[in-house]
């Protein structure tokens, strides 16, 4: 067992131990008060040794896609979880922990978990009608073992029809544990459809152009290093909503120690309210600014020398002829591809080697050998005239000798970085942002030391399954990427998905952008089984419903994504109630019925272990008693040679990548799309509609937490007043959120904070909870070419007042009444 620290309670009255298990099972329903009196001891018997049972507090991590990974504590008393706290991690500067960690008690015992495996009533194999899915579906109790003979014997149909391919193995962000290693085994077993990532990666893959780093955000120096930052520019990102587990806390202790907060955001978040200066851009210029920096960089010559003639190809030469790098080889006769800079002392052409400083001239047009060219720098220079600090100022609304200033500070202020965000891939050509600020930093001279910054959250440790994902005798993955999903799911290309198997994500009817086309997208499925722990949308458009267990509820390991260097441990503190069970012997089941009987250990445990084996950095029994180990990660990022062509920062991109509408991106040139003020749908839709990630909520996990719902009860629309008055609509009204694809419904919030021509509704909220619609019947999914991500802020809208809508699911007293349904924060004592 892992190690449970004990301790007896004190102090518990009789009548609180009553009411807390009364209330408990109460709520639970028939199944669930039985599973739960089976689980408790006999409370209410009157026996004064059960008041001073003793509580175990057992070691477990909250770990949804937040990037927390939180260690908790959890303590569990007669059977029942009665308390959840934040680990003191021996780690010290690693202890976090937020209050939606702490409010899991409501999340294990919340009455709209899914509680009994059910098939949909009009679906049958061979006879899916799935005009029957959605919001007024029908569901049958059915046995696990019923349930999961549906899945395989539907699966083995579909690969024998169509090919393995047809299967698609669909996989959320939901939780952070083992659950998607191990059904990723069982998806390269049968050769089934993987899903890649369109969310997130354009401001990545925009940066790896320029330094061979990044996919999602590009690598940044972890946590710990943060305080030695002087300069600190966070770029779209509301950390103190989005990373206040973390980032924020670290961004807090660099300023309490001298450094400068800069926050460029059109909104005046809790972030910006911290800022020593606040850049309130125009949504959809930030390449425009990231340009301008550049240019004062350069005319102001406080760019670091140094670092460019070591680690960039700020002073290697272009052909003006080609527009392509020199190279050695052109001016001798070899087949050496260093390029060449021309030296400083002697004016001699000389190849540039990875990581070693060459004694090199940055700026200029030189002769070599006959042919003319310009050195990277310069063409950077030339190019960036044209976004002078004046200029942008114009362009993105702000002022120029602010632009100056944050300029400045980065540059000359010692070590610093860019703290950029998702929110910046949220537009559709985000991948030109992540090139710009590339090179700004390169600049800057911020890669490699102590105290430089360049994303948002660092990445933490992974556990590195090995070949655990790929077993032998594996048929192998196919992946198709988000994108990619709907022409296969519509036109059979590159091949049809013919049945659905989901987990961990509430996606196809909740998260992705284009709500209306998934949902008629799912028509041309079989069978679509979701495992969820709660009655998510996605869950309601299924035909077969698994009910998994809660993260408390099994035994786990979880990594990746983490911010934080290190493993967590998951104890198990009691069984899955009601009908639940833990995704992995729902896995295994599923395994053994397509006829994979040795892919799974029939215990957990084992099979944790062996996944575990692959790592060697860390010892699993070692895990488990101390609850999370650190696991040895390089601090500091981007010491090693660049994994570019040149092994440098690629400052002039020779490649030439040409974006869809004939944009060149040799050197970074801003693209628009819906931003752009002459967009076709400007006129129509004035309102930029972004839905900004909630404290309230870890996207659409929490939405139908009690606790939170009470401080955080509706959607609303974040308006600032001048957009409002100007259509009528007061503070508190019901209005209609609406464009070309759709509307959804919401109250009207006045909020001074955004900026006219913005409007906001928090991302998250479940279809049901609007009053009508869904934010992602306004979202699409057109993405850009060379970095493809859904482009969920990049949307045009309009707003009127909806006095006609039925709102009584708000504005009647008694519309609250689901609450009472809830154990109440006391009880959870
Ligand atoms: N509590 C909580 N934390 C979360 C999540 C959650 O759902 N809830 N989700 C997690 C995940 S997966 C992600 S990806 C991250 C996302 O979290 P963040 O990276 O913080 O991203 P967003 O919330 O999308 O937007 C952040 C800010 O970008 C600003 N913004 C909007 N448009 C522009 C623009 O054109 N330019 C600039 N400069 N700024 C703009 C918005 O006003 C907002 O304040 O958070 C993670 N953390
Ligand atoms: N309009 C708009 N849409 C967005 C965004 C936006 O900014 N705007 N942000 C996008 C981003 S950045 C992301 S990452 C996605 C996130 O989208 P999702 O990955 O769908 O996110 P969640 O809502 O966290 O998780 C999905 C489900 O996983 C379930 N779950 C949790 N743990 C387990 C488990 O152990 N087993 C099983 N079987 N299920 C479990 C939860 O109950 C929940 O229903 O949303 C995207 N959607
Ligand atoms: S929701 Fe995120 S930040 Fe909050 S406790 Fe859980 S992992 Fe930590
Ligand atoms: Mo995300």
């Amino acid at each position: 067992m892992s190690k449970q620290e004990e301790r007896t309670e004190s102090g518990v009255s009789r009548r609180s131990v009553l009411l807390s298990a009364g209330a408990a099972a109460g709520v639970l329903g028939i199944g669930g008060k039985q599973t739960l009196d089976s689980l408790t001891r006999d409370a209410t018997s009157g026996s004064v040794d059960g008041l001073f049972d003793e509580t175990q507090v057992l070691n477990t991590a909250c770990a949804p896609n937040c990037r927390g990974k939180c260690p908790l504590n959890v303590h569990v008393r007669d059977g029942q979880i009665k308390f959840v706290e934040p680990q003191m991690t021996d780690d010290e500067q690693y202890r976090r922990g937020c209050l939606l960690g702490q409010s899991h008690v409501q999340r294990v015992y919340s009455p709209k978990r899914l509680k009994y495996p059910m098939v949909r009533s009009d679906w049958s194999p061979g006879d899916p009608n799935p005009g029957g899915r959605g919001e007024g579906a029908e569901f049958e109790q059915v046995s696990w073992d019923e349930a999961l003979d549906y899945v395989a014997e539907e699966m083995l149909r579909v690969r024998e029809e169509y090919g393995p391919e047809s299967v698609f193995f669909h996989t959320g962000s939901g939780d952070n544990g083992m659950g998607t290693t191990i059904f990723g085994r069982l998806a390269s077993m049968f050769g089934g459809t993987q899903q890649g990532w369109s969310i997130d990666s354009n401001v990545g893959m925009g940066f790896n152009r320029v330094t061979g780093h990044g996919y999602f955000l590009p690598p940044t120096n972890e946590s710990e290093d943060w305080v030695n930052a002087n300069t600190i520019i966070v770029w779209g990102s509301d950390l103190l909503a989005s990373q206040f587990q973390n980032d924020a806390s670290k961004v807090l202790d660099a300023m309490e120690n001298g450094a400068k907060l800069v926050v460029v955001d059109p909104v005046y978040t809790t972030t910006a309210a911290k800022a020593d200066l606040w850049l309130p851009i125009k949504p959809g210029k930030d390449t425009h600014l990231a340009l301008a920096m550049i240019n004062a960089v350069l005319t102001e010559g406080i760019y670091d020398a140094e670092f460019l003639r070591e680690r960039t190809t700020a002073g290697a030469l272009v052909r003006n002829d080609t527009e392509e790098l020199l190279r050695m080889g052109d001016i001798e006769d070899s087949d050496d591809d260093r390029v060449v800079g021309v030296h400083s002392e002697t004016g001699e052409p000389v190849p540039l080697e990875p990581d070693t400083y060459a004694d090199v001239e940055l700026f200029g047009q030189y002769e070599v050998d006959g042919i003319e060219a310009t050195t990277g720098l310069t063409l950077l220079e030339d190019h960036v005239q044209q976004y002078s600090p004046e200029t942008v100022a114009d362009v993105a609304e702000l002022d120029a000798e602010d632009i100056r200033t944050a300029a400045r500070w980065l540059a000359t202020r010692g070590p610093g970085g860019i703290a950029s965000s998702y929110a910046l891939g949220r537009y559709k050509y985000g991948h030109v942002f992540g090139q710009t600020y590339a090179i700004l930093l390169a600049l800057t001279g911020d890669y490699g030391k102590s105290g430089t910054i360049h994303a948002q959250h660092p990445l933490g440790a992974s556990l590195s399954s090995g070949d655990y994902g790929s077993p032998e005798g594996a048929e192998g993955a196919q992946y198709l990427r988000m994108h990619e999903v709907p022409d296969a799911l519509e036109n059979g290309e590159p091949y049809p998905i013919k049945a659905i198997y989901g987990m961990e994500s509430n996606m196809l009817v909740n998260q992705f952008p284009d709500r209306q086309r998934w949902m008629d997208l799912l028509e041309n499925v079989d069978m679509f089984a979701m495992a969820d722990i709660h009655r998510t949308p996605t869950v309601q458009h299924a035909d077969i419903l698994l009910p998994a267990a809660h993260w408390f509820e099994r035994e786990d390991i979880t990594d990746a994504w983490g911010s934080h260097p290190h493993i967590s441990y998951r104890a198990k503190a009691h069984d899955p109630l009601w009908d639940a069970r833990d995704d992995y012997y729902i896995i295994n089941d599923l395994a053994e019925k397509l006829g994979y009987e040795d892919l799974f250990l029939d215990d957990k445990r084992g099979e944790l272990e062996k996944i575990a084996s692959n790592d060697d950095r860390f010892d699993f029994d070692e895990l488990r008693e101390k609850g999370n180990v650190r696991i040895d990660v390089d601090v500091v990022k981007y010491t090693d040679p660049f994994p570019t062509d040149t092994g440098r920062i690629e400052i002039y991109d020779e490649d030439q990548p040409v974006e869809e509408e004939g944009t060149v991106l040799d050197l970074p040139r801003p693209i628009e799309d819906r931003t752009a003020e002459d967009h076709e749908l400007a006129d129509e839709y004035p309102l930029m509609f972004m839905q900004k990630h909630s404290k309230w909520r870890i996207h659409s996990q929490w939405a139908d937490n009690a606790m939170v719902r009470k401080m955080n009860p509706e959607p609303t629309l974040d308006v600032h007043p001048s957009d409002a008055r100007e259509r009528g609509i007061d503070e508190g009204d019901y209005v209609r959120v609406y464009n070309d694809r759709g509307e959804v419904v919401v109250r009207a919030e006045y909020n001074e904070g955004m900026q006219p021509g913005l409007i906001n509704i928090d991302q998250g909220w479940w279809a049901e909870d609007f009053v009508e619609g869904s934010l992602q019947d306004l979202t699409h999914m057109e993405v850009n070419d060379l970095a493809p991500t859904f482009a969920f802020y990049d949307v045009r809208a309009e707003i009127e007042p909806a006095p006609d809508v039925d709102t009584s699911m708000y504005t009647d007293p008694e519309s609250a009444d689901w609450l009472g349904d809830y154990p109440s924060e006391g009880d959870a004592q």
